[in-house]
């Protein structure tokens, strides 16, 4: 869990015209107090990321060794992961496995061993290696070398990779094996922009390839649908409160995208949701699925702790309203259609409404909810051992 600044602040590198703004040391100082200070690192966002665009055009002529921009981080890389260390948190960079960046900065193909230690010389502990200006048939062989390389500078670094969807728009299946030895998350399809529209289209690829890439995902190696955009511009409340429960449900990295200075309190509460983030955050590490679709109401379930000593689950399940028709849309489940079958049944707590218990429920329970258009509501079943609550 984190922050990273790609979605709300793309390559914005003009500190004269916006210096609130630009990709600069500044910006990465205040957010990581704001992350602190807010109480995000509380509850468990503890990256601040800078991605793409924090470099100099160039190499250093004599070392070769990759450059900070000069003019937006003047301290130097070193000063700022101390700066964000002292305060508890912990520090990601950028870089591309291709010639250059997506943005056109150097990228690492030539230098990775430099490269590599250079991150470790610098404090990192979290690297994110896109794969633009990258030949996706290099790809199987380049991902693991640099994450060799990494590792034998002896400093813990999480390993995010961009391997697989780069050999996907280019019609390759990755090698999801492989994904799980060399990486510890990996992006599957497109980049988040700032809207609905986007959120729904990355929903939609991973509920239609779920079967394909929803069991690669475990403690130590998941899949990533991107950053979450919640205190931007695009979402309304209800479509926060939906992109913050699939993610969770997808087991996903909670990477927010956004100005902390900015976020509405409302939605604080929402990125800041304990019950949610424990869902999201839950041991077993098992990536959830869309199970079913009825009148553009959309199940998603994923199975959680307590797991009962006869092996039944308990199931985070959020019922997600693709409709836009006006009014919110009752609809009645038989729970055993959304494999809720322990024999004992289960206690329903609602968790957007602080985890409130709202009743015992078995398998023949029709179920009944309400959703608001683009919203999301989410319950914990919590399975039962005794039949009591
Ligand atoms: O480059 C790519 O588009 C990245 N996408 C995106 O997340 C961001 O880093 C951008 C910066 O130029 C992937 O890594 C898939």
């Amino acid at each position: 869990m984190g922050w990273m600044h790609w979605e709300r602040y793309r390559c914005i590198t003009d500190c004269n015209k916006y210096p609130d703004e630009c990709i600069s040391e500044k910006l990465f100082k205040r957010t990581t107090d704001l992350l602190v200070d807010e109480g995000y690192l509380d509850a468990g966002y503890e990256y601040v990321i800078i991605d793409d665009c924090w470099l100099e055009k160039e190499r250093d002529n004599v070392t070769k060794r990759l450059v900070e921009d000069r003019k937006r981080f003047p301290s130097g890389l070193n000063a700022l992961a101390d700066y964000i260390h002292k305060r508890g948190v912990k520090f990601g960079l950028y870089q591309d496995y291709g010639t250059n960046t997506c943005a056109g900065y150097p990228g690492v193909i030539n230098n990775m061993a430099l490269d590599a230690q250079t991150f470790a010389d610098w404090d990192v502990d979290y690297v994110k290696l896109d794969g633009c200006y990258a030949d996706i048939n290099q790809m199987d062989e380049g991902y693991p070398e640099f994450g060799r390389l990494l590792n034998r500078t002896g400093r813990p670094m999480v390993y995010s990779c961009s391997w697989p969807v780069y050999q996907e728009y280019e019609g390759k299946l990755p090698n999801y094996e492989a994904l799980k030895q060399h990486c510890n998350l990996w992006r599957n399809w497109n980049d988040i922009d700032d809207s609905f529209e986007s959120v729904a289209q990355i929903m939609d690829y991973f509920s239609k390839n779920q079967d394909r890439i929803q069991p690669h995902a475990g403690p130590g190696h998941w899949n990533d649908p991107d950053m979450l955009i919640l205190g931007n511009y695009g979402l309304s409340y209800d479509q926060s409160k939906l992109q913050m429960a699939v993610w969770s449900i997808l087991a996903a990295p909670l990477i927010m995208s956004n100005d902390l200075s900015a976020v509405r309190p409302e939605i604080k509460e929402i990125l800041q949701n304990r019950h949610i983030i424990a869902v999201d955050q839950d041991p077993l590490g098992i990536q959830g699925k869309r199970i079913l679709i009825k009148n553009k109401i959309e199940v998603w379930s994923r199975p959680i702790t307590p797991v009962l000593s006869n092996g039944e689950y308990s199931y985070a399940v959020a019922f997600v309203s693709r409709r836009a028709d006006g009014a919110p849309y009752t609809i009645k489940f038989k729970l055993a259609d959304l494999n809720l079958t322990n024999a004992r049944g289960y206690s329903v707590t609602d968790l957007y409404d602080n985890n409130r218990y709202l009743g015992h429920v078995k398998s023949s329970t029709v179920f009944e909810t309400r959703i608001n258009p683009n919203g999301v509501m989410f319950y914990k079943f919590t399975a039962l051992q005794n039949g009591r609550k």
